[in-house]
């Protein structure tokens, strides 16, 4: 089941469940503790919640009439690092002095974790991702993105663009913030797969295409079977010694990582497709601030 929100035509934001290439809406008001998406997430039976407030009255609405928003509202959002093989690579090589670092953290217990966003600042489907003014070298990082719970358990997974400023994580490791949390640095969406049953990672293909000028100007793909590390073993350490009263999203690291002389330029398009969530497209913009 595919669970996410949208703006209708009114105006209106609503949450719905997306079945094939229509939006059902939810009647929220049937379950008095239950306002928001997160509620149905944080549910002891978030599949179960769903279906029961799909608001029979209401024919489902054509996707081509709706536009999908992230789906987020209250929830942290943060980011591992360097959990494939290609990215622990690329990074060693861009950050000459600080290679052994990312070396390091790729087979260590604890794993790279950051804050990437605010879930106000996150950035919908369609709207623009942002290069920085002050950045040569951008590239975007498509990741799946788990969905945590309060109780600290990995309750549906979703897209997330993790966008990186690879010349200023490159110059110096400590200006990874900068690298990663600017304005419109991460985008989210289109929906939250709730699984019935446990995913098969292997078969959780993530794609990256790169459009420029109406061309494919980039393509990679992977499995989310690369990652060197469960979803609940990052769900553990996020969570450890930190509570998430209002829940968090945690992108999970880039298995894709174009050529090193390819950054991200003002009217590109960038497209992340993961099997059975769905396609995060956003266009990028370049920042103006000297
Ligand atoms: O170490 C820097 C960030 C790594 C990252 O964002 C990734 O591997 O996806
Ligand atoms: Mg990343």
């Amino acid at each position: 089941m595919l669970l996410s929100k949208a703006r209708l035509s009114s105006g209106e934001i609503c949450v719905g469940v997306i079945q094939e290439d229509e939006f059902s809406l939810l009647d929220l008001n049937q379950v008095e503790s239950v306002q928001r998406l997160s509620d149905i997430l944080h549910h002891a039976d978030p599949r179960g919640l769903a279906k029961f407030l799909i608001d029979t009255q209401q024919a489902p609405l054509p996707l081509s009439e709706i536009r999908l928003l992230a789906p987020v509202d209250r929830q942290e959002i943060w980011a591992a690092g360097v959990t494939y093989k290609r990215s622990q690579v690329a990074r060693m090589e861009e950050s000459e002095r600080g290679a052994s670092h990312y070396d390091l953290v790729y087979s260590a217990d604890r794993p790279e974790l950051f804050f990437k966003s605010l879930p106000e600042r996150v950035v919908h489907p369609g709207e623009p991702v942002r290069v920085r003014a002050d950045s040569q070298w951008t590239v975007p990082e498509p990741e799946l993105a788990l969905v945590i719970s309060p109780d600290k358990h990995v309750v549906g997974f979703t897209i997330g663009n993790d966008m990186s400023a690879r010349d200023i994580e490159g110059e110096n490791p400590l200006y990874l913030p900068q690298a990663k949390v600017y304005n419109q640095c991460c985008a989210m969406g289109p929906a939250i797969l709730l699984a019935d049953q446990p995913v098969d990672r292997d078969r959780m293909t993530i794609k990256l295409r790169i459009q420029r000028k109406k061309a494919t100007y980039f393509e990679g793909e992977t499995t989310a079977g690369n990652m060197a590390r469960t979803f609940d073993e990052l769900a553990r350490w996020l969570t450890r010694e930190y509570d998430i009263p209002q829940g968090a999203i945690l992108l999970t690291g880039t298995g894709i990582v174009p050529p090193d002389d390819l950054s991200l330029a003002a009217g590109d398009g960038v497209e992340i497709t993961i099997d059975g969530i769905g396609t995060l497209t956003n266009p990028v913009v370049k920042g103006t601030e000297s």
